[in-house]
Protein backbone atom coordinates (compact mmCIF):
# COMPACT_ATOMS: atom_id res chain seq x y z
CA UNK A 1 0.00 0.00 0.00
CA UNK A 2 1.33 3.35 -0.94
CA UNK A 3 0.95 5.60 1.63
CA UNK A 4 -0.05 9.62 0.96
CA UNK A 5 1.80 12.49 2.62
CA UNK A 6 -0.74 14.33 4.83
CA UNK A 7 0.42 17.34 4.34
CA UNK A 8 0.18 17.12 0.53
CA UNK A 9 -3.39 15.46 0.76
CA UNK A 10 -4.89 16.41 3.77
CA UNK A 11 -8.26 15.06 2.82
CA UNK A 12 -6.81 12.27 1.78
CA UNK A 13 -7.85 11.09 -2.11
CA UNK A 14 -10.93 11.20 -3.97
CA UNK A 15 -13.27 7.90 -3.78
CA UNK A 16 -13.49 6.69 -7.25
CA UNK A 17 -16.99 4.99 -7.40
CA UNK A 18 -19.31 4.51 -11.04
CA UNK A 19 -22.83 4.80 -11.50
CA UNK A 20 -23.73 7.70 -8.97
CA UNK A 21 -27.02 8.21 -7.68
CA UNK A 22 -29.12 11.53 -8.91
CA UNK A 23 -28.45 13.04 -4.82
CA UNK A 24 -24.69 12.14 -5.51
CA UNK A 25 -24.08 13.99 -8.68
CA UNK A 26 -26.16 16.72 -7.29
CA UNK A 27 -23.76 16.45 -4.17
CA UNK A 28 -21.09 16.95 -5.89
CA UNK A 29 -22.16 19.79 -7.86
CA UNK A 30 -22.94 21.48 -4.93
CA UNK A 31 -19.47 21.15 -3.49
CA UNK A 32 -18.35 22.84 -6.99
CA UNK A 33 -20.41 25.31 -6.73
CA UNK A 34 -19.26 26.22 -3.00
CA UNK A 35 -15.70 25.87 -4.10
CA UNK A 36 -15.09 29.70 -4.65
CA UNK A 37 -16.56 31.12 -1.47
CA UNK A 38 -14.84 28.62 0.68
CA UNK A 39 -11.72 29.40 -1.44
CA UNK A 40 -12.06 33.04 -1.04
CA UNK A 41 -13.12 32.67 2.91
CA UNK A 42 -9.71 30.99 3.21
CA UNK A 43 -7.51 33.32 2.22
CA UNK A 44 -9.29 36.47 3.23
CA UNK A 45 -7.42 38.85 5.20
CA UNK A 46 -3.83 36.96 4.48
CA UNK A 47 -1.04 39.32 3.93
CA UNK A 48 1.06 39.04 1.05
CA UNK A 49 4.10 37.13 3.46
CA UNK A 50 1.50 35.06 4.00
CA UNK A 51 0.35 34.02 0.81
CA UNK A 52 3.91 33.95 -0.35
CA UNK A 53 5.08 31.23 2.58
CA UNK A 54 4.36 27.57 1.12
CA UNK A 55 1.97 25.19 2.41
CA UNK A 56 4.44 22.71 2.38
CA UNK A 57 7.78 22.21 2.72
CA UNK A 58 9.28 22.34 -1.18
CA UNK A 59 6.02 22.74 -1.56
CA UNK A 60 3.68 25.48 -3.90
CA UNK A 61 2.99 28.73 -2.11
CA UNK A 62 -0.71 29.69 -0.79
CA UNK A 63 -0.78 32.34 -3.68
CA UNK A 64 0.44 29.20 -6.41
CA UNK A 65 -2.12 26.87 -4.75
CA UNK A 66 -4.90 29.69 -5.55
CA UNK A 67 -3.85 30.43 -8.93
CA UNK A 68 -3.64 26.87 -9.59
CA UNK A 69 -7.30 26.15 -8.96
CA UNK A 70 -8.45 27.89 -11.91
CA UNK A 71 -5.91 26.51 -13.79
CA UNK A 72 -7.34 22.87 -13.15
CA UNK A 73 -10.92 23.85 -13.71
CA UNK A 74 -10.57 25.91 -16.72
CA UNK A 75 -9.48 22.87 -18.54
CA UNK A 76 -12.02 20.81 -16.07
CA UNK A 77 -14.43 23.08 -17.81
CA UNK A 78 -12.86 22.01 -21.26
CA UNK A 79 -13.22 18.77 -20.75
CA UNK A 80 -16.45 18.59 -20.06
CA UNK A 81 -17.44 20.93 -23.37
CA UNK A 82 -15.57 18.63 -25.41
CA UNK A 83 -16.71 15.21 -23.82
CA UNK A 84 -20.41 16.68 -24.60
CA UNK A 85 -19.87 17.70 -27.91
CA UNK A 86 -17.25 15.26 -29.39
CA UNK A 87 -16.94 10.83 -29.50
CA UNK A 88 -13.83 10.30 -27.78
CA UNK A 89 -11.59 13.27 -27.90
CA UNK A 90 -8.40 13.22 -27.04
CA UNK A 91 -8.07 15.67 -24.10
CA UNK A 92 -4.81 17.46 -23.75
CA UNK A 93 -2.63 17.07 -20.24
CA UNK A 94 -0.66 20.34 -18.95
CA UNK A 95 1.97 20.79 -16.66
CA UNK A 96 0.56 21.82 -13.49
CA UNK A 97 3.90 22.68 -12.07
CA UNK A 98 5.06 24.00 -14.63
CA UNK A 99 2.11 26.88 -15.16
CA UNK A 100 2.60 27.40 -11.55
CA UNK A 101 5.67 28.63 -11.91
CA UNK A 102 4.37 31.03 -14.67
CA UNK A 103 4.99 34.79 -13.48
CA UNK A 104 1.06 35.47 -13.18
CA UNK A 105 0.97 32.20 -11.08
CA UNK A 106 3.74 33.15 -8.45
CA UNK A 107 3.29 36.91 -8.00
CA UNK A 108 0.25 37.49 -9.37
CA UNK A 109 -3.13 38.95 -7.01
CA UNK A 110 -5.15 36.55 -5.62
CA UNK A 111 -8.18 38.51 -6.22
CA UNK A 112 -7.70 37.57 -10.40
CA UNK A 113 -8.43 33.50 -9.81
CA UNK A 114 -10.82 34.20 -7.19
CA UNK A 115 -12.70 36.28 -10.25
CA UNK A 116 -12.20 33.77 -12.11
CA UNK A 117 -13.99 31.25 -10.44
CA UNK A 118 -16.49 33.02 -9.26
CA UNK A 119 -17.58 33.88 -13.13
CA UNK A 120 -16.44 29.88 -14.23
CA UNK A 121 -18.03 27.75 -11.47
CA UNK A 122 -21.70 29.00 -11.85
CA UNK A 123 -21.40 28.38 -15.39
CA UNK A 124 -19.91 24.97 -15.35
CA UNK A 125 -22.35 23.82 -13.00
CA UNK A 126 -25.27 25.41 -14.43
CA UNK A 127 -24.10 22.95 -17.58
CA UNK A 128 -23.42 20.02 -15.14
CA UNK A 129 -27.50 20.71 -13.63
CA UNK A 130 -28.59 20.32 -17.30
CA UNK A 131 -26.33 17.07 -18.13
CA UNK A 132 -28.30 14.18 -18.73
CA UNK A 133 -28.26 10.34 -17.70
CA UNK A 134 -26.54 9.70 -21.03
CA UNK A 135 -24.24 12.60 -20.69
CA UNK A 136 -22.93 11.62 -17.77
CA UNK A 137 -21.52 8.74 -19.05
CA UNK A 138 -19.52 10.81 -22.28
CA UNK A 139 -15.97 10.03 -22.47
CA UNK A 140 -12.75 11.33 -23.47
CA UNK A 141 -9.65 9.84 -24.12
CA UNK A 142 -6.59 11.17 -21.33
CA UNK A 143 -3.42 11.07 -22.78
CA UNK A 144 -1.63 8.92 -19.46
CA UNK A 145 -4.88 8.04 -17.59
CA UNK A 146 -7.35 6.47 -20.79
CA UNK A 147 -10.83 6.84 -21.18
CA UNK A 148 -12.79 9.31 -18.18
CA UNK A 149 -16.18 9.97 -18.07
CA UNK A 150 -17.76 13.11 -16.93
CA UNK A 151 -18.81 11.32 -13.76
CA UNK A 152 -15.10 10.09 -13.44
CA UNK A 153 -14.42 14.40 -13.90
CA UNK A 154 -16.99 15.23 -11.31
CA UNK A 155 -16.10 12.75 -8.76
CA UNK A 156 -12.20 14.08 -9.13
CA UNK A 157 -12.95 17.88 -9.60
CA UNK A 158 -15.63 18.19 -6.74
CA UNK A 159 -12.53 16.88 -4.55
CA UNK A 160 -9.76 18.74 -6.68
CA UNK A 161 -11.14 22.38 -4.94
CA UNK A 162 -11.27 21.13 -1.47
CA UNK A 163 -8.38 19.29 -1.40
CA UNK A 164 -6.46 22.75 -2.23
CA UNK A 165 -8.53 25.06 -0.40
CA UNK A 166 -7.75 22.63 2.54
CA UNK A 167 -4.05 23.48 2.37
CA UNK A 168 -4.58 26.77 3.18
CA UNK A 169 -4.15 26.63 7.09
CA UNK A 170 -6.97 29.15 7.42
CA UNK A 171 -9.26 27.09 5.70
CA UNK A 172 -12.00 25.40 7.09
CA UNK A 173 -11.09 22.20 5.90
CA UNK A 174 -7.86 22.57 7.23
CA UNK A 175 -8.58 20.71 10.36
CA UNK A 176 -8.69 17.82 8.62
CA UNK A 177 -5.25 17.05 9.21
CA UNK A 178 -5.91 17.12 12.59
CA UNK A 179 -8.74 14.63 12.78
CA UNK A 180 -7.30 12.00 10.49
CA UNK A 181 -6.07 8.70 11.22
CA UNK A 182 -3.00 7.60 9.51
CA UNK A 183 -1.61 6.09 7.64
CA UNK A 184 -3.89 7.07 4.70
CA UNK A 185 -4.44 4.28 1.64
CA UNK A 186 -3.93 5.40 -1.46
CA UNK A 187 -6.80 4.52 -3.90
CA UNK A 188 -5.41 2.88 -7.47
CA UNK A 189 -3.52 4.64 -9.30
CA UNK A 190 -5.80 6.96 -10.52
CA UNK A 191 -4.53 10.21 -8.76
CA UNK A 192 -1.26 9.76 -9.06
CA UNK A 193 -0.11 11.28 -12.23
CA UNK A 194 -1.19 14.34 -10.41
CA UNK A 195 0.04 16.18 -13.88
CA UNK A 196 -3.06 18.16 -14.31
CA UNK A 197 -5.46 17.94 -11.64
NI1 LIG B 1 -4.42 20.32 -8.25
Amino acid sequence: MRLLDPLRFPIGSPHVKKHLSDSERSKLIDQIESAPALLRQAVAGLTDSQLDTPYRSNGWTVRQVVHHIPDSHLNAYIRFRWALTEDFPKIKAYNQDAWAHLADACYGPVEESLALLDALHPRWCRLMRAMSKRDWLSKVMHPEDGLRTCEDFLIIYAWHGRHHIAHIPSSPFHSALEVRNFPIPVFGRFFFGDMDY
